[in-house]
């Protein structure tokens, strides 16, 4: 293993805190490593999941109408490509607040898995049934035995999250149906390196996924990649079919993204060479330019509590001094403090009255729908600054 990237020590990105808290804050080394035996990038310091994922967790994904729609999309192509009758059953590990699986509901029968009370609970006020744990084999054998075996699973931005990948890939092949599909879609880590996406990195995030060490590792467990597609989310991700190993021939987008992958490098140290320059230039730029704002008196705010902008606000150090506020769509976070940096997250609406000079889109990952969501703020004379993949304003 070779460390690629140091960003410092960092708190988790999704603790949230109230100011009574900051003393408990607490912080952990945040490296990244490239394995040389199977080209997996990822993290080395795991954080406890617990500390991670708990009752009080600020993500919900729904929070983010864009990705609604995507997950709307992705349950149609499912739908599509499996023909699913109402005994059939869709089980969604790391289910969140009901995202994708609120959409299979008038079809067959859903079952979420979610360690969060807090984000599980509002999943079952949209009739979405949902198991407050930990997916491990044995919850899969409970859940078989209780529910019959699944036609799909899904796991979507959360596989990158497991450390004990054996346990999860074993309780899949339990609860999966022999002819089952197993989807799960994660960040790709040829969009993250490519565009430089490095605030994606924190603790949630373990692994950082090419298609390679996939196909590993499910060949290791007996299962297979059978096809692979990207799709657009959090910066650039991809969706993984995967299934009991069958005589079935594997789709071509696998050995053609395995092809592209090998030309971009991605299997190889070398593309990760320039990886810290390239980040601290960017922080060095975004740092200089707030900075500079600041000096001539402008105001800067922030828009969206992403995990993602947690990584980017205490690698480039910035407080309530620099950026005064935060707005997020999510009632969790609003009223609390960003981890580590400590600046206040608010409610939207109070762009509805405040005009800053700039505004720093941390969840830059939606730039199109924020822009045009924001066109009378814009009118009214603010700026974006847009920090990834290069620091640029509009
Ligand atoms: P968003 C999440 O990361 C969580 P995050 C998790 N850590 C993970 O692994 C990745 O996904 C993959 C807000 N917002 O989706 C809502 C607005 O305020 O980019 C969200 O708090 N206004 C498990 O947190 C945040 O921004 C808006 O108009 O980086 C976006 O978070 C929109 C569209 C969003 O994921």
């Amino acid at each position: 293993m070779t460390r690629i990237l140091t960003l410092g020590e960092h708190p988790p990105v999704d603790n949230f805190l109230p100011e009574t808290e900051l003393v408990n804050e607490k912080r952990f080394p945040l490296n990244v490593y490239f394995c040389h035996g199977c080209s997996l990038v990822k993290l080395l310091d795991v954080v406890d999941e617990k500390v991670l994922f708990h009752g009080d967790y600020a993500y919900f994904s729904s929070a983010s109408k864009p990705l609604v729609q995507h997950f709307n999309g992705y349950a149609d192509d499912l739908k599509q490509r499996y023909a699913l009758t109402p005994d059939d059953l869709v089980v969604d590990i790391g289910s969140n607040d009901g995202i994708l699986l609120q959409f299979f509901t008038d079809t067959c029968r859903v079952l979420g898995i979610e360690p969060s009370a807090n984000v599980a609970a509002v999943a079952r006020d949209k009739g979405v049934e949902t198991i407050v744990g930990f997916f491990t084999r044995a919850l899969a054998t409970e859940v078989s035995a209780a529910h019959g075996k699944a036609k799909i699973i899904t796991a979507n931005n959360v596989f990158a999250h497991i450390d004990d990948l054996e346990e999860i890939v074993e309780g899949v092949k339990v609860l999966l149906d022999d002819d089952g599909v197993f989807v799960t879609e994660s960040h790709y880590l040829l969009d993250l390196i490519e565009h430089m996406e490095f605030d994606t990195v924190y603790h949630e995030h373990l692994c950082y996924y090419s298609v390679k060490p996939l196909c590993h590792l499910f060949e290791r467990f007996g299962m297979e990649v059978a096809a692979v597609e990207r799709v657009n989310t959090h910066g650039g991700s991809i969706r993984v079919f995967a299934r009991k190993k069958s005589d079935t021939p594997i789709h071509d987008s696998v050995s053609e993204l395995l092809a592209l992958e090998e030309r971009s490098g991605l299997h190889s140290l070398a593309r990760f060479q320039d990886f810290q320059t390239d980040a601290e230039a960017i922080r060095d730029t975004l740092v200089t330019l707030v900075r500079d704002l600041r000096k001539e008196g402008k105001t800067v705010t922030a828009y969206g509590a992403p995990a993602k902008g947690n990584t980017l606000l205490n690698f480039c150090g910035f407080t309530k001094d620099d950026i005064t506020y935060v707005t997020d769509t999510t009632p969790h976070k609003i009223g609390l403090l960003t981890p580590g940096s400590h600046i206040p997250v608010v409610s939207p609406e109070i762009l509805e009255t405040d005009t800053p000079d700039y505004i720093l889109l941390l969840a830059w990952n939606y730039r199109d729908f924020i822009l045009e969501k924001e066109q009378s703020l814009r009118a009214r004379g603010t700026k974006f600054i847009i920090p990834i993949p290069n620091v640029e304003i509009v």
